[in-house]
């Protein structure tokens, strides 16, 4: 049989057809799209941060004129070296002490740490962690001639080092005993690694008297310029 063509059908299942075909297409297109547009807002987003953030870094950082010193000290045996600490002898400011207590420990018959920097008007905590009783004392007017007594073990004693210098500690039971607590007049000091290297951040511009301190020798003081995000170098050598 013979069956008449009916135009009015085709040409609406064909548009239908065109329809349902665009959409997909078009949907698709979208989705590829919003893909494309979100990895870029996400790169947009990741380079406005860095941006922003090195921005306020580098801002912050010459604002306040902060630099770097980095050095190294050379000794004869890299053993000697152990507990050497540099520091910015003067920075015309007024610094203030950390509010965290220090602690010295004594502990299998040895005073921990050997050396300990720290700000004028820190307060060490002088700790006995050993069975026998220890005493804690210091000969030098630095320290105020301090003498702490004698306490147990876990029990702590807090003096408060309000003098600048070198301050030796002791102890009149072990006469072996022996530390030293550096009073700096700043928070700029560090203290030398194994291989002689050290650095000291954050430093204000400025031109300083650069110092070392070695228990049993000594090296010629440095002069360094700090600048602004820059790092000035520094060279020791014990002698
Ligand atoms: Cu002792």
């Amino acid at each position: 049989m013979f069956r008449k063509f009916n135009f009015k059908g085709w040409y609406e299942q064909t548009l239908s057809l065109y329809v349902l075909n665009r959409d997909c297409l078009s949907m698709q297109n979208l989705t590829k799209n919003t893909w494309i547009y979100m990895k870029i807002m996400i790169v947009l987003f990741f380079a406005t941060c860095f941006v922003t953030a090195s921005f306020t870094f580098n801002t912050f950082a010459e604002e306040k004129g902060l630099g770097t010193i980095s050095g190294t000290v050379k000794a004869k045996k890299a053993k000697y070296l152990k507990d050497t600490i540099v520091y910015i002898e003067n920075v015309p400011n007024a610094f203030e002490p950390q509010k965290e207590h220090a602690v010295m420990d004594q502990k299998n018959m040895t005073f921990i740490p050997h050396v300990l920097p720290l700000v004028k008007g820190t307060t060490v905590d002088f700790l006995n962690s050993d069975l026998v009783q220890h005493n804690v004392y210091s000969p030098d007017t630095v320290a105020d001639n301090f003498n702490l007594g004698t306490w147990l073990k876990g029990e702590t004693k807090p003096f408060t080092f309000n003098k600048l210098g070198i301050a030796s500690i002791r102890c009149n039971v072990h006469v072996d005993m022996l530390a030293y607590v550096l009073v700096l007049q700043n928070p700029y000091f560090a203290r030398v690694d194994n291989e002689g290297r050290f650095s000291i951040t954050n430093a204000p511009e400025g031109t300083y008297l650069i110092k070392s301190w070695n228990e049993r020798f000594k090296a010629e003081d440095q002069q360094v310029e700090v600048k602004a995000g820059v790092i000035s170098s520094v060279a020791f050598e014990l002698k």
